[in-house]
């Protein structure tokens, strides 16, 4: 007998920041199956569209009434009956459902949670977790705990501060696994508000929406740096994490001109200030240093940066593959971000690391700044061993509901779990 999908039933539940958002349960024979949406703040212009309600009556107009009825009155009647292990013909039916190029007519926020509830039932179906089922449907052995990359410093449009980078990371490179690794950033972690509170009063403690710190009165980069490798060495990890950024320049790119605090840059100045950076502390690896659409400055970056650091695409690429294609014919980028609601299903989210695998590029699976307590990227980042993830600070539930589910996942895999390490690019 088929493992059929035997009802859907969407709801609207609330995300991190208090935001409505869509969850879908799914069942089959073999019990509920349950996805949640994430959802962006300095999202990129290029992605899916995320459907919100517009009645400025409910939730100041982000309801999310309109997906969940579209997943309620026409993506059920479609997909229930159908075998949950069919992962790729479900996402055919919804993409064929929607039938536009960014997902705007039923919205991506309605498609991406039956697909991902979809594949937990072809999991349970199989009787294999999770992780390992993307592994089936990626075709490789799932095995690989991703490096995390921990946003200690939260800036910009998630702290909410303008001109400002965004993303201030640790990557425990030296650790000998997840679990050490997670341990090193947590200690440091604390350390670091240790130093913030002393500096600057228990204010600057405050925390963002991907809960790392949020010191208003740092505006310098390097300042945020330097403090950020203090409190790695008093934590007593000094050169066993490195450091990963995620400007969002998108965010201060206005009219040709970048804005950081009170300096302005052109796109080659902007490479020359990263390269500077490179240069002084152990970066390495730099997301969205470019606009998305900037694509000229990008191959500049590549060309000066490319064989020394990391160059993640986020908003250039949206995990799309017609833009990601153009990235690596362009010579720009040397890795991508992955965010399955960026580009709406599971089968494209795969297809997006594939190209970035099959080209020599890295993939970095990446929460968005508005989560749920939904891990399912944990298990997306093993079952497609990219060897990276990005989701927030060790702190807040919906970032660690992430970090949890890889600690489980890697004691579940014992000696077969790999952890990169200093070789995250190969
Ligand atoms: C990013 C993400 C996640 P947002 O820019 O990479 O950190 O932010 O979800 O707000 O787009
Ligand atoms: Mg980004």
């Amino acid at each position: 007998m088929k493992p059929e999908i035997k009802q859907i039933k969407a709801r609207e539940v609330l995300d991190s920041r208090g935001n409505p958002t869509v969850e879908v349960d799914l069942a089959t024979e073999n019990g509920l199956f349950r996805s949640m949406v994430p959802s962006g703040a300095s999202a990129g212009q290029h992605e899916a569209l995320e459907l919100r309600d517009g009645d400025s009556k409910r939730y100041l107009g982000k309801g999310t009434l309109k997906a969940v009825s579209n997943i309620n009155r026409i993506i059920a009647p479609k997909v229930v009956g159908m075998d949950c292990t069919l992962q790729k013909e479900i996402d055919n039916v919804l993409l064929g459902l929607d039938g536009t190029p960014n997902k705007s007519k039923l919205g991506a926020n309605a498609i991406l949670p039956v697909s991902m509830a979809a594949a937990r039932a072809g999991a349970a179906a199989k009787g294999i977790p999770l992780y390992q089922y993307i592994g089936e449907l990626f075709g490789v052995k799932a095995n690989t705990i991703p490096v995390p990359m921990c946003n200690v410093i939260n800036g910009g449009k998630h702290a909410g501060q303008e001109n400002s980078v965004q993303e201030h990371m640790l990557m425990p490179v030296g650790a000998k696994n997840f679990l050490e690794g997670i341990r090193m950033v947590s200690e440091s972690y604390h350390h670091l508000a240790s130093l913030l509170k002393k500096k600057y009063g228990a204010g600057a403690t405050l925390i963002g929406d991907e809960g790392g710190f949020a010191p208003s009165q740092i505006e310098d980069v390097s300042e945020r740096l330097e403090l950020m490798l203090r409190a790695v060495a008093n934590a007593g990890y000094e050169g066993k994490i490195k450091i990963a950024l995620d400007p969002a320049s998108s965010e201060f790119f206005h009219e040709g001109v970048y804005t950081i605090g009170k300096k302005s840059y052109s796109g080659v100045e902007l490479v020359d200030f990263y390269a500077d950076l490179c240069s002084t502390y152990p970066i390495v690896s730099i997301e969205d240093g470019h606009a998305e659409d900037d694509w000229e400055s990008w191959v500049e970056m590549t060309r000066k940066l490319g064989d020394k650091i990391q160059i993640v695409g986020d908003d250039i690429f949206v995990t799309n593959t017609a833009r990601i294609k153009k990235g690596i014919q362009l010579g720009c980028a040397n890795s991508v971000l992955i965010k399955p609601n960026q580009v709406g299903s599971v089968t494209e989210t795969l297809n997006a690391v594939k190209m970035a695998h099959e080209h020599g590029w890295t993939a970095v699976v990446s929460h968005r700044s508005g989560e749920t307590e939904d891990s399912f990227i944990a298990d997306l980042a093993v079952g497609t061993n990219a060897g990276q993830i990005k989701t927030g600070a060790p702190a807040r539930s919906d970032r660690n509901a992430k970090y949890n589910q890889l600690i489980r996942i890697e004691e579940e895999l014992g000696n077969k779990a790999k952890f990169l390490g200093e070789r995250i690019r190969g």
